[in-house]
């Protein structure tokens, strides 16, 4: 346990970077050319890099087999000239027009056909790039009205495509990414008990894990340190996403910490008992700039959210851990709750 706080390893999506509208207002900031991204990563103290296949390769629908596997090659040597990992690749099943009303889950055979192409080009991706995970945000797999879709039918589906995976790649690792709703309503797998219980269903439960995003989690009405601690009981936390979310509203990817600091610190104390990291995991960055934030490129949402992560770490190593257990041996938990607030503003 306590290994220094530099052993943590930190990672983020180009996403992450300069997306500069949202669907009220004009562009605040510029694009940011992803290629021109990677250089970023080491200078702001991240090594793990998160893709969508994409992401990899753009234009990956008009390409031939031979041209993705070119430009996975060039990325893998991009990665290898700037000492970066790839973490993760996740097929971006939410842009395509085969895709709108859900991919393996969409009631059309030709667009859930579409949507396992994506997926065996992403598989093929992550080993050519050398990463060991795929992810699956299974964003549209669910329904805006109830009648819509045969949600057992869904289930099933779901599940075989999961069988598929396994099948196609016998090493790969899968990552499901839980989260109740955004674009759909209603998603059919909003919480890592729904992730679990389909890696346990499945034909290598080995290889399915979870990864959980603090504001998945809130916009679940949970607990994210629940949510973890659930999965690292099993475990199986392949990943976080860590931000904040301030209630039940659009999907915010707020800075870690930013809404709810005693969220947070309980999300890096379950995450430091568990001692996740260890096997080289990263602590996975899913903000976003505020949306009213100038300039070209804006990175300082990751950097903050890092700097939080890390104090919070020593926050988590210097709680006083048996006087934690006196309060519990007493079912003083006034007491405790006092203990752990002012642990947190830094006053004994
Ligand atoms: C969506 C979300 C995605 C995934 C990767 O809410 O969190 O960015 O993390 O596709
Ligand atoms: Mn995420």
């Amino acid at each position: 346990m306590n290994k220094p706080t530099s052993e943590y390893r930190f990672s983020f999506g180009p996403w992450n970077i300069s997306e500069g509208a949202d669907p009220f207002g004009p562009e605040v900031r510029p694009a940011f050319p992803h290629e021109e991204k990677y250089a970023l990563f080491r200078p702001l103290g991240f090594e793990g890099v998160q893709f969508h296949d994409d992401d990899v390769v753009p234009g990956i629908d008009d390409l031939s087999p031979d041209q993705i596997s070119t430009k996975a090659n060039e990325v893998k040597t991009m990665l290898q000239n700037q000492g970066l990992t790839p973490e993760f690749v996740a097929p971006r099943l939410w842009f395509a027009d085969q895709t709108v009303d859900g991919g393996y889950t969409s009631n059309s055979a030709t667009d859930r056909a579409y949507a396992w192409d994506r997926t065996e080009k992403t598989i093929d991706i992550a080993n050519a790039i050398g990463s060991k995970a795929i992810v699956l945000w299974l964003s549209r797999e669910g329904s805006y009205m109830r009648e819509a879709k045969n949600a057992k039918l869904a289930y099933e589906r779901i599940l075989a495509t999961i069988n598929s995976i396994l099948e196609y790649d016998k090493n790969i690792e899968i990552w499901i990414e839980p989260k109740p709703n955004e674009p759909t309503d209603q998603a059919y797998v909003p919480t890592i008990g729904h992730t679990l219980a389909l890696a346990y269903a499945s034909s290598d439960h080995t290889r399915v894990k979870g990864l959980i995003e603090s504001a998945h989690a809130l916009l679940a009405g949970l607990d994210p340190s629940d949510e973890m601690a659930f999965a690292l009981a099993h475990d199986k936390l392949g990943s976080v996403h860590l931000n904040d979310q301030n209630g039940l509203k659009y999907d915010q990817d707020k800075n870690f910490g930013g809404a709810n600091l005693r969220v947070g610190f309980n999300q890096v104390r379950v995450l430091e008992e568990a001692n996740y990291g260890s096997r080289g995991e990263f602590i996975g960055l899913d903000v976003k700039a505020v949306r009213t934030q100038r300039g070209c490129p804006v990175t300082a949402h990751l950097t903050n959210s890092r700097e939080i992560f890390l104090h919070l770490v020593e926050k988590s190593r210097t709680y006083d851990n048996s006087l934690v257990e006196q309060f519990r041996d007493a079912r003083d938990y006034e007491a405790l709750e006092l203990y752990t607030l002012k642990h947190l503003l830094g006053i004994k």
